[in-house]
């Protein structure tokens, strides 16, 4: 069995988690945030039998959209004292969706 944690965005995670389920794959939604951003962001955990995880990153793909969002991003500014920080936007993409695929030892239900 595998573990699939994905990191997804929260505008795809309820098609997504739909159509996971409809799939009959077993899934866990959390509500995280990412560290670069500090948004939000859904990370769904899918214990998955080995053949199986090539059809939940299909639907993962066919789902998960990228896009581009404008971020303020910090710096210090040469010139000012006292380590004084300049906000100028920069422009990031994110997604589709971000995923791990681990090994699982064991899966217990008890
Ligand atoms: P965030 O950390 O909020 O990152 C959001 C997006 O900002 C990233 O999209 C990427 O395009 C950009 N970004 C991240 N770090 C950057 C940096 N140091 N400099 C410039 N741009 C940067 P994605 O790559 O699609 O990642 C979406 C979310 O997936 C991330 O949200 C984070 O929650 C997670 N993630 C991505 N890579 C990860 C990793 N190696 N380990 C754990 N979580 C990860």
């Amino acid at each position: 069995m595998k573990l699939i944690i994905a990191i997804v965005q929260d505008e795809d995670s309820s098609k997504l988690l739909s159509k996971l389920m409809q799939g009959g794959f077993g899934v866990t939604k959390l509500a995280t945030t990412g560290g670069f951003l500090k948004a939000g962001n859904t990370t769904l955990l899918l214990g998955v039998e080995e053949e199986r995880v090539e059809e939940a990153v299909h639907i993962i793909e066919s789902v998960c959209k990228s896009r581009k969002q404008i971020t303020p991003a910090t710096t210090t500014v040469s010139g000012l004292t006292h380590g004084e920080f300049a906000a100028f936007p920069v422009e990031v993409t994110i997604g589709g969706a971000t995923l791990f695929v681990l090994t699982v030892d064991q899966f217990l239900k008890v």
